[in-house]
């Protein structure tokens, strides 16, 4: 068993096979400190805590990481919290930076004995219909039974399926986000979502002295447009609330333009190579799906190849895939809903007093204790 990435969806793989007497091994591009050091996703879902904590890797997480149950919208000045935790049957969302979650998930799996390869690129992964065969940095192969595919979009795997097996679904959003994370503590309890007619601002949380905020600009928009200051005066800017709320700010320690794509690979499986995470499916930032989506492919893949090993039994492996796209287009369907909520965006368009007219009564519906409210809830809880 091969598995082509050491990101949230490899390590999970590899720890829960190794757990269960699955001999694996992780290939990874780059060194350990990169992967250990590259900051992304913080938000990890009740459902992804409890399986990390069933499979030993979620000590670290519950004595440092947050537990939220609420977040906030902004519109026109005013606030509304929506309490999700408490509609959506109690579950919460960790705050708990991706980062420190790979560190556990590669610690956790080098204590077992784990064979991860750093700085070992695959260049190819061909014979995927009879027993794969890996290339790595163009010289050496290694052959497996079975490859899983976790290298995420820019990777090799997704790469390696031959043209015309299978359907990709697109869709480019008109939006940039600018991610900014910055060295300075957090200036709010719950994670704000700014609706500001000058675009999307977004207060993100990530630990004590470390935030990640988000800004509404034009797609493919250059960096030397965004000094620093003009940062956070923008941050100020749409965040704005009538009762006097202050931001703090830092020093900015990364910022870049995200591309906001919406991406489906179908099937995510082609012969022996199994896709998981962002190998088969991007989403935007918006609504924190994308890790938590990889760890839940990671860990139905782990569970069917147990199936496979240990009793023979084929079934769940077989429908791998298709469970997995049903969660994937679940969350698809409501990252965009919510980005367009957020961005005054949607299928008709509307710009305008009436189009922010409606976001109002919504945010104001999903922060109250409606259906649509726990709609919201449990969709957001995941
Ligand atoms: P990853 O991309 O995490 O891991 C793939 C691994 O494969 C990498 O370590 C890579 O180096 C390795 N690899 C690639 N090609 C290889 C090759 N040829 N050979 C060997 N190894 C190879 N999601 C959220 O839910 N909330 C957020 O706030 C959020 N913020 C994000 C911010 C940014 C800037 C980005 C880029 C993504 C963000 N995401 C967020 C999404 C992100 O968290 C992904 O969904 C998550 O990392 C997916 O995990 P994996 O599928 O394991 O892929």
């Amino acid at each position: 068993m091969v598995i082509v990435g050491a990101g949230p969806a490899g390590l999970l793989l590899g720890n829960i096979l190794l757990d269960n007497g699955v001999e694996c091994l992780i290939l990874e591009r780059h060194t350990r400190e990169y992967v250990e050091g590259r900051a992304r996703a913080g938000l990890i879902e009740d459902r992804a805590v409890t399986s990390l904590t069933a499979y030993g890797l979620g000590d670290r997480l519950r004595v440092e990481g947050t537990p939220h149950t609420a977040c906030e919208f902004r519109i026109a000045g005013r606030r509304f919290v929506a309490e999700y935790g408490s509609l959506a049957g109690g579950r919460s969302h960790y705050v708990y930076p991706q980062q420190e979650l790979v560190k556990d998930m590669v610690a956790g799996f080098l204590k077992k004995g784990g064979q991860i390869r750093f700085s070992a690129e695959v260049t190819g992964i061909d014979r995927i219909t009879d027993r794969p065969r890996v290339t790595i940095r163009g010289t050496e192969t290694v052959q497996a039974e079975v490859v899983a595919g976790c290298d995420g979009f820019h990777g090799v795997s997704r790469r390696s399926v031959p043209d015309g097996a299978g359907t990709t679904y697109e869709y480019q959003h008109v939006h940039g986000w600018l991610a900014v994370l910055a060295a300075a503590p957090p200036s709010t309890q719950n994670i704000i979502y700014g609706m500001h007619p000058d675009g999307f601002a977004g207060h993100m949380l990530r630990s004590k002295t470390v935030s990640r905020y988000y800004l509404q600009c034009p797609s493919g928009d250059s960096l030397a447009n965004w000094p620093d200051d003009r940062i956070w005066s923008e941050l100020r800017h749409r965040l704005a609330t009538s009762d006097g709320w202050a931001l703090r700010d830092g020093p900015v320690i990364e910022k870049n333009v995200l591309d906001m794509r919406s991406w489906v690979r179908e099937p995510m499986r082609f012969g022996n190579l199994y896709l998981a995470g962002d190998a088969a499916h991007i989403l935007t930032p918006v609504g924190a799906k994308g890790m938590n989506l990889a760890l839940g492919d990671a860990q139905e893949l782990a569970l069917g190849l147990l199936d496979h090993y240990h009793r023979r039994d084929d079934r769940r492996l077989r429908a791998y895939s298709a469970t997995r796209l049903a969660a994937v287009w679940r969350d698809q369907e409501f990252s965009t809903w919510m980005l367009n909520l957020i961005h005054g965006t949607g299928p008709s368009d509307q710009i305008g007093p009436f189009a922010d007219r409606l976001r109002l009564h919504t945010v104001a519906e999903i922060s109250g204790r409606s259906a649509r409210a726990r709609w919201f809830a449990e969709s957001y809880a995941g």
